[in-house]
């Protein structure tokens, strides 16, 4: 590092110094805290941006947002040049950045990685990196602090795109890394051609083939409903009606997937008056969603249609159009190529989905929580589909599955135009447009399941009895320190601190059905209980009683 790089990092960091007393990691999405807290690290994240797009060469993205968090919570993440996660390898390299007390060792961290890595920073390369927030009042200024740290390295430039979903922000990265156009106009006409392209596409007579069946959205009061309202307006059809789209209401407070999903109650602004009808919700930065429908007569009770149900969903499309697109005659029968297709989930996943998905003789494999690991692991398949519970998630297709299914589809619309065979493979093409392959996105999601219910011509109750969800329950605990516990297997068993394991195990015993397990949140400062059992007094009971180990292991925090 030259003399003027140092001292431009050393001024600029001495503008951003570290509140005392907080410690904070790269957790599950990023750094998340109270926005209070923030400046330093986000400043010291777009140090980090900077110096990423100049070991890759290429644009990075970073993203102002705490997505389910509460609306005073802010964080910040990185999109990588694949539009993914921030590669694990730079993780702790963030922790330790975020972490250092004074400029100087700040600048000793800097200078030590950048000859760790081979990085040159005297300005001869240059770096790019997208900004994008969501809508919390603390992301402007934040905003300002990465550009800050952006620009206090050499040959950096901070391109601001404004306020964005965080799948949107994700989905620029990788088009700009594939020398595509990257503006929300072009993502918002991707999503609706594909989205037309599989409506053009469904089979005459489906049970169901009415576009305008309505469907009511809960934006969260976020950046989603905001979004949805300019993308339905060249979406042409689908009767869309949004709620909670931000101009009134705080930000996730009784509203959005989260609370939707863990409460299992209607949000804000639903009621009886939409007993029936087809209805969803985002999280804050509209990177999950949910679906659901509100029950008559049951005080705001919801049957709640998540994340697995979307993935069976997803998945039984997916088969169905790989089995017909696979349907040989004896001329084709070479031409025949079953892809590898995966299904990813956490121990989150309710125990009825993942029977759900073997019987129909998918391969089903478990990952911790986070986006990060459960991507990873689907990127392993031809074709792989993840996701959360909590509605986070995407489906997967590897260059080289496509660049065959592009094949195919040119051969048969040359022998065989407009064969199911074809249309099947228009079908998967179009999928692979307009599902987010970067991350997972609400919209792009929303889209698809709603292509994909037309196709079937199936109402949401008819998808919702797909299977029957064992009764579950999901609590928080505050504690003294979360991170005294650490698991294993997939976080379904905890290794320290030593004797919770057994504890938890002779409370699970009791219920039938019973499954249960606890993880320190990466997101929120709290220990999450998860309970399963064959009734929902059962489900409630294990997880409060295990709860309450929480309290008597870990000590209950403020
Ligand atoms: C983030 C992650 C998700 C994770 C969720 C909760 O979601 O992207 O993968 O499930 O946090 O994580 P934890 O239980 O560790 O707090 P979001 O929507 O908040 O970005």
């Amino acid at each position: 590092m030259n003399d003027n790089q140092r001292s431009i990092l050393l001024e600029s960091s001495s503008r951003f110094p570290p509140p005392p007393g907080v410690k904070l990691s790269y957790g599950t999405s990023g750094f998340r805290a109270d926005a209070s807290v923030l400046q330093s690290t986000v400043f010291r994240v777009g140090i980090l941006a900077a110096l990423r797009s100049l070991k890759t060469q290429s644009v990075i993205g970073l993203m102002i947002t705490a997505s389910h968090n509460k609306v005073s919570d802010n964080g910040v993440k990185i999109a990588d040049p694949s539009g993914g996660m921030l590669s694990q390898d730079w993780e702790p390299f963030a922790d330790a950045l975020a972490d250092a007390p004074d400029s100087q060792r700040l600048l000793q961290l800097v200078d030590d990685f950048v000859k760790k890595e081979n990085i040159l920073l005297e300005g001869a390369q240059s770096a790019e990196i997208l900004l994008g927030r969501d809508t919390r009042p603390s992301g402007e200024s934040l905003l300002e602090a990465a550009k800050q740290g952006i620009n206090s390295i050499a040959g950096a430039v901070a391109v601001d795109m404004g306020v964005l979903t965080t799948p949107q922000l994700h989905w620029m990265v990788r088009a700009r890394n594939k020398s595509m156009k990257a503006t929300e106009l072009e993502y918002f006409e991707q999503l609706s051609n594909s989205f037309r392209c599989l409506i053009d596409l469904i089979p005459q007579g489906s049970a169901v083939n009415k576009i305008n069946d309505k469907l009511i959205v809960d934006g969260a009061n976020g950046v989603g409903g905001e979004k949805l309202e300019l993308l339905n307006k060249i979406l042409n059809g689908l009767d869309i009606e949004i709620r909670n789209s931000g101009k009134q209401g705080v930000l996730n407070e009784g509203v959005g997937a989260d609370y939707v999903q863990k409460e299992k109650v209607v949000p804000c602004k639903f009621g009886p008056a939409d007993v029936g009808i087809r209805c969803a919700s985002l999280d804050g930065d509209a990177d999950r969603l949910v679906y659901f429908s509100v029950l008559s007569n049951a005080n705001n009770k919801i049957d709640l249609v998540d994340g697995d149900k979307i993935l069976s969903l997803f998945a039984l499309f997916i088969e169905e159009q790989l089995n017909t697109l696979n349907k040989c005659d004896r001329d084709t029968e070479n031409k025949c190529y079953w892809p590898t297709l995966g299904v990813v989930q956490t121990a989150y996943a309710n125990g009825a989905s993942t029977d759900y998905l073997k019987h129909s003789g998918l391969e089903v494999v478990f990952t911790k929580t986070g986006v990060k690991y459960l991507h990873e692991k689907a990127a392993e398949y031809d074709i792989g589909i993840y996701f959360e519970a909590n509605g986070h998630g995407t489906i997967l297709f590897s260059e080289g599955f496509l660049h065959w299914l592009d094949g195919r589809n040119s051969e048969l619309a040359s022998t065989s135009k407009g064969s199911e065979q074809q249309k099947a493979a228009l079908r998967l093409l179009a999928v692979s447009k307009l599902i987010n392959q970067a991350v997972g996105d609400a919209l792009s999601g929303l889209l698809l399941v709603e292509a994909i219910l037309q196709h079937m011509g199936w109402s949401i109750h008819r998808w919702n009895d797909l299977y029957h969800d064992l009764p579950s329950r999901q609590l928080k605990v505050k504690v003294v320190d979360r991170t005294a516990i650490v698991t294993e297997n997939a976080e379904t068993v905890v290794v320290s601190p030593p004797g919770i394991q057994e504890a938890i195990d002779a409370e699970t015993a009791k219920y039938p059905r019973g499954r249960c397990f606890v993880r320190p949140s990466g997101t929120e400062d709290v220990v999450r209980v998860y309970a399963e059992a064959a009734t929902q007094e059962a489900a409630d009971n294990l997880a409060n009683s295990v709860a309450q180990l929480m309290d008597q292991f870990l000590g209950g925090g403020t």
